[in-house]
């Protein structure tokens, strides 16, 4: 197994050499330990539950927003998938970064980014985090990690990869956690980083939001393999499959393939088995799928019920105490809203700005 270079011992970004025979059996050794799913104590809970709230509750808003035409554009929501990247910041520490597609504003508030900031971005506003020139499928903060939001699909794979080569080269322990889901699972440079990445033993986990579907068709209609934790094994690249619906899974997961990375034996692959209630986008009628399907996850694997039945049952946690966190949730995301429709488009002067294209 590769070790990592010590801190300030890499002047250049040569790898590793290549593969060992030893090296090569990496797959076979981290998919053996399997880490238990511990409970969460009541503290894990309790903030488990009051981020997927906060996601849950900013994606509705942001959906009624948009159907009174406030917000333009593409606008994709997260509703379902909240326990992902919610238990997967569980694990992150200061200097990790994030990236993902366009169904990213789950990951933005996951990763400590403001609300408002967020919202005004939707609506086209100054204090947006683009500056009101990005809209839903733009936004970074470099301060909170978060390096995109973006719109061609598997392109934040590559990004990704290279975020874990910057690590990699300065020699930090630090992790790329690199999100793409599964018809992005299907991309030619997905598997070009993947080589990379194993060939450099590149920090990096790459999360699979596998939510059943692409952009208008199912995964088993359009992936030949559908078991998507299986596709780096021609890189020896560990795989495992969750039920990203329980964000203890996720956690327990996301540990195990963190440490990974961190001790210089990445990448690792997480296939995180989700669902979005929503359409694709907006403007999606969602005919490929039955209602009833959507009802039956919702009713049976919400993540956000599942917490909230741990809360009250195993912690004994009142109901009024859970009703006081979505006060609060809803009074972060109303005052977002606000903002984002009084804060004042951008001037006409900021056209020509930042535009590197
Ligand atoms: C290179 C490229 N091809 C096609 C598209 C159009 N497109 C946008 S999203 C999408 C489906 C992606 O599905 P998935 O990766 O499963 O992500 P999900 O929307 O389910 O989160 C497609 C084909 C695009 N944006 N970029
Ligand atoms: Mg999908």
């Amino acid at each position: 197994m590769a070790t990592r270079p010590k801190t300030g011992s890499r002047k250049t970004a040569a790898p590793k050499s290549r593969s060992t025979a030893k090296s090569r059996s990496s797959a076979s050794k981290a998919a053996k330990a399997d880490p238990a799913i511990a409970d969460f104590t009541k503290d894990e809970d309790l903030a488990a539950y009051r981020e997927m709230l906060l996601i849950r509750r900013f994606e509705e808003k942001a959906g009624q927003m948009y159907g009174m035409g406030l917000i333009g554009g593409f606008c994709h929501l997260y509703i379902g998938q909240e326990a992902v990247v919610v238990g997967m910041q569980m694990v992150a520490k200061e200097g990790d970064q994030v990236i993902t597609g366009y169904r990213d504003h789950g990951h933005m508030l996951a990763c400590g980014m403001d609300a408002k900031g967020v919202m005004a971005e939707l609506t086209g506003r100054r204090g947006g985090y683009s500056k009101g020139k990005g809209g839903s499928m733009h936004m970074f903060s470099v301060e909170k990690g978060f390096f995109g939001g973006h719109g061609i699909v598997g392109a934040q794979v590559s990004l990704g990869t290279g975020l874990a080569f910057a690590n990699r080269y300065r020699g930090n322990d630090n992790v790329s956690f690199t999100y793409f889901g599964d018809g992005a699972a299907n991309q030619g440079q997905v598997y070009e980083s993947f080589n990379m990445a194993r060939l450099w033993h590149l920090p990096v986990v790459y999360v699979i939001e596998n939510n059943k579907y692409g952009m208008g068709t199912s995964v088993n209609r359009a992936s030949a393999t559908p078991d998507l934790h299986h596709r780096g094994r021609s890189f020896d690249i560990p795989g495992e499959q969750v039920d990203g619906m329980d964000v203890r899974a996720v956690k327990a997961i996301g540990e195990k393939a963190a440490t990974w990375c961190r001790e210089g034996n990445g990448p690792f692959i997480i296939e995180m088995m989700t669902y979005r209630y929503r359409g694709h986008s907006m403007s999606d009628p969602a005919k490929y799928r039955s209602k009833d399907e959507v009802q039956k996850m919702r009713q049976e694997h919400d993540p956000i019920e599942q917490v909230k039945a741990r809360l009250i049952g195993a912690h004994k946690i009142a109901e009024e105490d859970l009703k006081a966190i979505d006060k609060d949730v809803r009074a972060v995301v109303n005052e977002a809203a606000e903002f984002a429709q009084t804060d004042p488009e951008p001037d006409a002067s900021e056209l020509w700005t930042d535009v590197t294209a």
